[in-house]
């Protein structure tokens, strides 16, 4: 084999060894299933498909359009909406896309705070900035790491802002839309919610209901709490066709050319096992964090939202300044292979030196685990990082934890006959 094949295969091939023995815990990753796996490597791949089903600038779409009509419909079905975009490509792209939809450069938006857990696309050096977009922050509660109702309408009322944002990729809380309606009316604008984080447990009737609540789109990626492929997605329920065209245009041509038909088609399966599965995994999900966050405080971590309960969503903060920092902590922790990672504290001044660790559950709970083994890996996290003890000696423990928990749950059991009959030989 070519000596750079050679070098890339191996090192895929170590990684899986890696995570095999690992506790995966960054907040925005999952594990997709094994019948939406198998459709990554399809024809579909290899494919171009611009523009909507039945109305392409290529040929060769006639089973491309029939999968794309029908995971729009799924979707759809799950998010309970009369609009939905499946072409994404990642949940930036889809928050480009509203952008380009409802934005011109010099409009102001306003948005959370990076520091208050906001998505980079948000932020004056991100997409929206380059788009020209003015951001105005809304006050935030740091008790609750929610945003401030008041102050928010207030501020709302006073910017008249073009878009009114909201989602954070520290999503502890739910976002107080239905407090915030009056505000949103007076200032005559639309409402956007990202719901990269959260936009599983909002299939599974946890957490909010943005698109009842007053948002008039909700974007997300497709590979967090939803545990799909990386792809992303846009919803709406808006009856304004009008409203529903510039989201078309600026998906296409605005942000997209070809949409990855394979991502597209995987995450039709996700969305199919979701509405089987969706609820039961994303009561799990949440019931995990709020022991595993119990739990930590219970060791001695300072865990953040402790009067609020922790949180009510896949994450958790941890406010680890006594410990010696997120940096240290989260890599101490991938010495002893579990993986999360720094983040910005809403107190924080420096950006590089953040004294938080994000922690998300969706994938320990898609892996089986339940609150038991929440305490156990607590348990593991603070033995390295209050304890001190050698990473190496807990790594060998938290292997023989993963060894109970390797398969994906909440999903469909393969057919081996019927999904590898297309497959390369
Ligand atoms: N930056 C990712 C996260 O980890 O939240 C989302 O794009």
């Amino acid at each position: 084999m070519d000596e750079n094949v050679r070098f890339i295969y191996d090192q895929v091939d170590r990684h899986h060894a890696w995570f095999a023995k690992s506790l995966p815990m960054i907040a925005s990753e999952n594990v997709i299933s094994p019948l939406a796996r198998e459709l990554l490597l399809s024809d579909f791949g290899d494919r171009y498909a611009e523009g909507l089903p039945g109305e392409r600038y290529y040929q060769g779409n006639a089973y491309t359009d029939e999968v794309e009509i029908r995971v729009t419909e799924l979707a759809k079905a799950l998010f309970r909406c009369r609009h939905a975009d499946p072409r994404l490509i990642s949940g930036t792209t889809a928050n480009m896309a509203v952008y380009f939809a409802l934005m011109e450069p010099g409009d102001i938006m306003t948005s959370v705070a990076l520091s208050h857990g906001a998505h980079i696309s948000s932020a004056k050096f991100g997409a929206a900035g380059m788009r020209g977009v003015n951001t105005v922050n809304y006050p935030f509660d740091v008790d609750r790491m929610n945003i401030d109702v008041d102050g928010t309408a207030k501020l709302i009322t006073l910017v008249k802002p073009k878009v009114a944002a909201f989602g954070q990729s520290v999503f502890l809380f739910p976002t107080p839309l239905t407090e915030l309606r009056d505000a949103f009316q007076e200032a005559g604008c639309h409402v956007w919610y990202d719901a990269a984080h959260v936009i599983g447990l909002i299939a599974g009737g946890k957490f909010q209901d943005p698109l009842r609540e007053g948002a008039d789109v909700m974007t997300g990626s497709t590979h967090k709490t939803l545990p799909g492929p990386q792809h992303g997605i846009m919803l709406s329920d808006s009856a304004d066709e009008k409203f529903i065209k510039r989201l078309l245009r600026a998906v296409f041509p605005g942000v997209l050319s070809n949409h990855h038909l394979h991502a597209m088609a995987a995450l039709g399966v996700t969305l199919a096992e979701h509405i089987e599965f969706g609820r039961a995994y994303a009561d799990q999900i949440v019931r995990n964090a709020k022991a595993l966050a119990q739990a930590l405080h219970e060791h001695g971590i300072k865990v953040l939202a402790e009067r609020h309960g922790f949180t009510a969503s896949h994450a958790i903060a941890l406010d680890v300044t006594a410990q010696g920092g997120g940096a240290k902590v989260s890599a101490d922790l991938e010495k002893a292979n579990i993986v999360t990672n720094k983040n910005l504290l809403p107190w924080d001044t420096s950006p590089v030196k953040p004294n938080g660790v994000r922690v998300g559950t969706q994938e320990l709970t898609r892996l089986g685990m339940r609150e038991a083994q929440m305490r156990e890996v607590a348990t593991l996290v603070a033995r390295v990082a209050v304890k001190g003890e050698d990473p190496g000696k807990v790594a060998a423990e938290v292997a023989s934890l993963r060894k109970e928990f390797n398969t994906v749950h909440f999903c469909f059991t393969p057919d081996a006959e019927a999904h590898k009959r297309w497959r390369m030989a």
